[in-house]
């Protein structure tokens, strides 16, 4: 058996139930038995993975925590993959990451399949594997680096964000005590697993206490609100534009079943949002809905979660609370001293155990990432009577929409591949929905070109949700008198 703190967790809840669907239940020795079996199939004959990376491509739930923790356990390095990502964005991110081996269901397996064989990785079935041989499963020390998450930023292509055994504990440890989790929780999983939001704040934090997690394939509204109304949950996690779109469906329905819906969200203990900002008038319209005042939190993947609005007192709309336990914060001016005093902007450094070893292969881009052992999160905000409020990016080539972090370089390199497309600038524009909407300006070699065709042509390159939803086609791009292009300008276009 593996020494993994979260093994011996497993362990001390044996029989409770960990993951709950329609269908099918899964205890926590259920998922130490799949993983276990699973290490000794990762590992086939060698005594240790070596921090060799694992790529896992499963559908949310019991197999693919299993696999994941099966990695840990073989002492592999885990680098989960977005389920709906284009080949392109796979092989990227396997490629980077020098992943050696795949796990993926049958579901998914088909699909990627010619691409892992044409790299040459080795490939391992999620569901089915081989009955265990008892083995000895390497020592894992706390301080091995265990996954490998890819985060868009200012950069072209997606950087890989490192963690280790003892960083992601810290990020688990730290929501655990500051939200109160216990065994006796239960909660619905929505989100895309290649994303800490499901993958430590949802998952971690509920199978280090013993709580029970229904797995989604995706955000289906329907059955997710008819289980809300069954009275299935005690915690919900989401990001902002799953709250718009639950305002939309409670004020679509029926008298009858309106009260039926916000009755039952307002018997859940904790209504969490995070991942975007979530503007003061959602936050006001979900508590007159509900009665539940929504807890708004803020992180990064490189950092896990920083601030939060308090479990037990206040909840501001607007602002994201303050430091979790076990997170140190502070705001810098640029070039300029440590911010002190309330009222004054400064960019949101972060300190502490959960914090990111490193970006994979990029120790130029990690060494610029910290200032004095501060992680910078290039997000600005500001304290106003004890609380911090973002007040948005230092850059404005990360763009936040329906909380998947883009950036707008790797979107201006893809559209520069269209044989149309001879300049192009991409911005984010506000959007009630999704946060920000991704928006293209385009300067054309010839002919014309309109958004339908664009977005068709862009599916085989991108992901659904960094495919530009405007489009703007113009003789020429803003630029200032030293010929750069001023991208304030460009918001400006549309
Ligand atoms: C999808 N659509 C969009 C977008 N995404 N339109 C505009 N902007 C978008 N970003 C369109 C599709 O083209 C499609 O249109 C329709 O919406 C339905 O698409 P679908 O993919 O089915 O949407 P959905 O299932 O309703 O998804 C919405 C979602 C999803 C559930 C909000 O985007 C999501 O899971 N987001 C969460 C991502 C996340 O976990 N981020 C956390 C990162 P058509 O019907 O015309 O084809 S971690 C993080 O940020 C930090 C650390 C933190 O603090 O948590
Ligand atoms: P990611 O790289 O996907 O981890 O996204 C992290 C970024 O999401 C942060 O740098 C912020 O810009 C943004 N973010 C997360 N939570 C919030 C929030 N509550 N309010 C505003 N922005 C947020």
């Amino acid at each position: 058996m593996s020494d993994l703190p979260f093994v011996a967790q497993a362990r001390s809840f044996g029989d409770g139930v960990a993951f709950r669907t329609a269908t099918s239940l899964h205890t926590y020795r259920q998922i130490l038995d799949h993983s276990a079996a699973l290490a000794v199939a990762l590992l086939d004959g060698t005594p240790d993975l070596c921090e060799a990376r694992v790529a896992l491509l499963v559908t949310p739930g019991f197999e693919h925590t299993a696999t994941q923790w099966a990695i840990w356990q073989a002492g592999g390095i885990a680098v989960p993959i977005c389920l709906s990502a284009t080949e392109p964005e796979w092989e990227y991110a396997l490629t980077d990451s020098e992943a050696t081996i795949l796990v993926a269901d049958p579901v998914h397996a088909a699909r990627i399949t010619p691409l892992a064989r044409r790299l040459g990785l080795r490939l391992l079935d999620a569901t089915q594997p081989a009955p265990a041989i008892p083995i000895d499963l390497p020592r894992i020390e706390r301080d091995r680096r265990a996954m490998i998450l890819y985060t868009s930023g200012t950069t072209n292509k997606p950087k890989g964000v490192v963690t280790t055994h003892a960083n992601i504990q810290a990020q688990i440890e730290s929501l655990v005590q500051a939200w109160e989790w216990s065994a006796r929780d239960r909660i619905p999983m929505f989100l895309p697993l290649h994303h800490i939001h499901g993958i430590i704040n949802i998952i971690g934090c509920a199978l280090w206490t013993g709580a029970v997690v229904e797995p989604f394939a995706r955000f289906d509204l329907p059955l997710i609100l008819d289980r809300v109304r069954a009275d299935a949950y005690t915690v919900f996690m989401a990001v902002p534009t799953i709250y718009v779109k639950l305002i939309e469906a409670i004020e679509a329905s029926a008298p009858g079943d309106r009260e039926a819906i916000t009755s039952a969200f307002r018997r859940l203990r904790l209504m969490v949002s995070g991942s975007a900002a979530l503007p003061a008038s959602v936050h006001q319209q979900w508590t007159a809905l509900t009665g539940q005042a929504l807890l708004e939190r803020y992180g990064m993947t490189e950092i896990g979660m920083a601030l939060s609005n308090l479990y037990r007192g206040e909840r501001r709309p607007g602002f994201v609370g303050t430091a979790l336990p076990g997170v140190e914060v502070r705001l810098k001016a640029e070039h300029g001293p440590v911010i002190t005093a309330e009222h004054e902007p400064g960019e949101i450094q972060v300190r502490g155990p959960g914090v990111f070893q490193g970006y994979w292969n990029r120790p130029e881009a990690t060494a610029e990432s910290f200032e004095d052992g501060w992680f910078r999160t290039g997000d600005m905000a500001v304290l106003e009577k004890g609380f911090f409020r973002i007040m948005g990016r230092l850059s404005v080539d990360i763009i936040k929409s329906g909380g998947y972090k883009l950036s707008a370089l790797e979107i201006e390199a893809a559209l520069l591949e269209h044989p149309l497309i001879a300049e192009c600038a991409v911005v984010g524009l506000p959007d009630d929905t999704w946060g920000e909407a991704v928006s293209a300006a385009v300067v054309l070699k010839d002919g014309s070109l309109a958004l339908p065709e664009l977005r068709a042509w862009c599916k085989d390159r991108l992901s659904t949700y960094k495919i530009p939803q405007r489009l703007k086609v113009v003789s020429e791009l803003p630029r200032n008198a030293m010929g750069k292009l001023t991208k304030p300008a460009v918001k400006t276009l549309f």
